[in-house]
């Protein structure tokens, strides 16, 4: 009796082990991508340094690098991507229908979107915050808006945030709202707004794509919101959540440990077991989101790690030109922290 109880509670573990380390089982995204040979990325229409198509159609920024390496990670290949540009007011409907697989457009995390959309937020790829753009000259704070006429996109947090700072700090803003992003950025650069509003990551693009004199126009100090940007995935596939938030992960522990679009294949010798564990030399970790012990290195060397992804897209040396600042990793002071990846 004793032996059989003991025999019974060493299979249960038994079993118990072999289910914790079963491979993902793909879900219907993750089939259907697989399927089509192709991933379905929705993107910004066209935001400088975060996605945009150039004259031949070939897309680049970093929202565009992540479903490049997610591709890499999935399909073996970077190329195998379908873009497709969706403005505020689209992109949830687009991921909620099924259209696109992923969407990897300046999207700012909030309670509302990630609990009522049926959609989930993978993680951020740029910790931002909302600012205004102004003509260079007499004003210098946001708190000096007063009665004034404030150029902003609907479907956007961008709005509502608007709203509340002027009602907190009773400024009486005039909202002048556009559904297109071209229609508000024109109105406010032909003079018909005293100031445009968006996350300052979008406000340094805009200044640097569309205006005829950049220098003439100040992004105030001032940002009044939280603007965590990130990708979304429609819900229930989990397989596919997970596969999505590592390859976000894995690209920002590339950068803490050295690895790059340049050294990933030397790095697979490395001594460091965390370096072998990540591109697959020493260990598997592939298999539990089902894919190949090669996912990683793949991403790599499609896109690079998040900090050359960053400097490359919009960093100082961009025209866009940010500091790495919140987006640097936690280890130089910023908010970059992956899990670890064991
Ligand atoms: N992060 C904010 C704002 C995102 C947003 O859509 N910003 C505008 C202004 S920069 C934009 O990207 N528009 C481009 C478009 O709609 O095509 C949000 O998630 O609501």
């Amino acid at each position: 009796m004793k032996l059989n109880a003991l025999k019974l509670s060493v299979m249960g573990l038994g079993a118990a082990a072999a289910l914790m380390s079963l491979p993902a089982h793909a879900g219907k995204t993750v089939d259907a991508i697989k399927a089509r040979g192709q991933l379905v990325c929705g993107v910004n229409t066209g935001l400088a340094g975060f996605s945009q198509a150039d004259s031949n159609g070939a897309w680049s920024g970093l929202d565009v690098d992540y479903c490049r390496a997610l591709a890499a990670a999935m399909l073996g290949d970077a190329t195998k991507v379908k873009w497709v540009p969706l403005n505020a007011q689209q992109r949830f409907t687009a991921l909620q229908s099924g259209e696109i697989d992923v969407l990897s457009r300046n999207t700012t995390n909030t309670l509302t979107r990630d609990a009522s959309l049926g959609l989930h937020f993978v993680g951020v790829n740029y910790y931002d915050g909302q600012g205004f753009l102004v003509p260079k000259g007499k004003i210098t704070s946001a708190r000096q808006l007063k009665g004034a006429t404030v150029c902003v996109q609907s479907g956007t947090t961008t709005e509502k945030n608007l709203t509340d700072f002027s009602r907190a700090n009773k400024l009486n803003i005039k909202p002048v709202v556009f559904e297109k992003v071209e229609a508000a950025t024109g109105a406010y650069f032909s003079g018909r707004c005293q100031a445009y509003t968006t996350d300052a990551s979008g406000l340094a693009s805009v200044r640097a794509k569309e205006a005829k004199d950049p220098a003439a126009h100040v992004i105030l100090p001032d940002l009044i919101s939280k603007e965590p940007l990130g990708p979304m995935v429609r819900r229930g596939d989990d397989e596919f959540f997970a596969i999505t938030k590592w390859v976000l992960n894995g690209l920002v522990e590339a950068e803490e440990y050295g690895i790059t679009q340049a050294n990933v294949d030397q790095m697979k010798t490395s001594t460091d077991p965390q370096i072998g564990r990540m591109l697959g030399a020493t260990e598997d970790l592939g298999k539990h989101l089902g894919l190949d012990k090669e996912w990683l290195a793949r991403a790599i060397k499609a896109v690079g790690n998040y900090g050359e992804s960053f400097e490359r897209n919009v960093g100082p040396k961009t025209a866009i030109n940010l500091p790495r600042g919140k987006n640097n990793l936690w280890s130089k002071g910023g908010l970059m922290y992956s899990p670890p990846l064991r």
